[in-house]
């Protein structure tokens, strides 16, 4: 199948718009993406067409709802290959399926002097929910340094990894600098010492095609907002053998099997964790973003990106002024310039159209660790970017150093 990255871009209408008077460059998409036609029409459809809630009442409407809102559920099992869809769990992104990890399981499981490892490139997400269940269980984090070449150093990983350790956290793709993690590796190591694995996929799943089950891992948590579909949509993946002996987080309807005032039991998993009315539109456009997805060329999708972040990656490494840190593979390409504030730099670029992200990205202590206290300007791709967009970057930032 040819790839017509200029016919798919009409496909998403945000890139058509006019930003300060140019062509939106849109170069944020590690931040949030763009949403294509079908995932729009989705949202609408439900509204306009369907609306009802899910698993309650006996209608029609509400059949034809629970029957897309549970379909959706499959699609997404089948994108990250998850055995089942009853081991898919709706939440409103990568940050609360990470914390009803740590606060279900992590306070089920963790003991005093149990240790918890992380990686210094994670995002807040994945740090702080672990801060928290450390705090009530006694468990203590550990974390895997970086390389010179800021990436995971898999020997002190290696060395980190003991019967002590209960849980390994630890991002597929960091969002700061678009490296990928040896993930499969790591939950290798970690499994055989008897740990619990968790990967946040927050920026891994909208690049490439992923499997839960040849990772291995435990958990699998992603954002629907980072791989074209609405924000307040998530997944949580679990393995069931967990799933089923996991205490629920939150309460209240729908996570019920039977309730009087003496006692309450519990529906089977996905539903336990999934209490109150969800986010019915937002899970069935999930789906349909899953839909589009499948739809295109991923392969063809993927050498796309990977020659807009090499086009990127060189661009800027021939400005004698710009610095690119670490070794980016993915997604984002975080760099900085010498003697100028990376949120001028983005202003600077924000006035030609250019969307970037400055700052920590969420990942204070990376870029404590790297001593960046002002951080970095981010440039994050999608498939629907191009080698203009790329262009429009690198002659933008030529424009900026004038005007500075
Ligand atoms: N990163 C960024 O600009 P939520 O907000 O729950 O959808 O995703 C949180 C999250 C967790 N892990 C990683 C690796 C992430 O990149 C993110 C979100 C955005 O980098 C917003 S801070």
């Amino acid at each position: 199948m040819a790839t017509d990255i200029k016919a798919l871009r009409r496909d998403f209408p945000t890139l058509a718009q006019i930003v300060n008077g140019h062509p939106l460059v849109y170069l944020d998409n590690a931040a949030t993406t763009q949403k294509p036609q079908p995932v729009l029409d989705a949202l609408n459809h439900y509204y306009r067409d369907t609306n009802a809630n899910v698993h309650r009442a006996s209608h029609a409407l509400s059949g034809q709802a629970t029957r897309a809102f549970e379909q959706a559920r499959e699609k997404v099992a089948r994108f990250i290959h998850a055995p089942s869809a009853r081991e898919i769990i709706w939440t409103r992104g990568t940050t609360e399926a990470i914390n009803l990890v740590a606060f279900s399981l992590g306070r089920h499981v963790l003991q005093p002097g149990d240790e918890i490892l992380l990686s210094t490139l994670e995002h807040h997400a994945n740090i702080v929910p672990w801060q928290q269940a450390a705090a009530a269980t006694g468990a203590v984090l550990k974390v895997i340094p970086l390389t010179d070449s800021a990436e995971l150093d898999l020997d002190a990983a290696g060395a980190l990894i003991s019967e002590r350790t209960k849980l390994l956290a630890i991002g597929h793709v960091s969002n700061a600098l678009g490296q990928v993690n040896p993930v499969a590796e790591l939950i290798r190591l970690a499994k055989a010492a008897g740990a619990v694995t968790l990967v946040d996929g927050a920026q891994a799943v909208g690049h490439f095609p992923v499997d839960v089950q040849a990772l291995g891992c435990d958990f699998y948590a992603f954002s629907g907002h980072k791989m074209f579909a609405p924000t307040g949509i998530g997944v949580l993946y679990g393995r069931s053998e967990w799933l089923e002996r996991m205490p629920p987080w939150q309460t209240g309807g729908e996570m019920i099997k039977t309730v009087s005032f003496e006692a309450t039991t519990f529906n089977a998993p996905p539903f336990k964790f999934e209490a109150g009315t969800p986010n019915i539109a937002g899970a069935i456009a999930l789906g349909a973003a899953v839909d589009y997805l499948q739809a295109q060329d991923r392969a063809a999708l993927m050498r796309h990106e990977d020659a807009l972040l090499r086009q990127l990656v060189d661009g800027l490494s021939a400005m004698a002024d710009i610095r690119v840190i670490g070794r980016p593979r993915a997604g984002a390409v975080s760099f900085v310039m010498d003697d100028v504030h990376p949120q001028d730099l983005a202003t600077l670029l924000d006035m030609q159209g250019i969307a970037v992200r400055t700052g920590h990205h969420c990942a204070m202590p990376l870029m404590q660790a790297l001593a960046l206290p002002q951080g970095t300007v981010r440039a994050s791709l999608a498939f629907y970017n191009t080698d203009d967009d790329v262009a429009a970057l690198l002659a933008g930032i030529d424009k900026a150093r004038e005007l500075l």
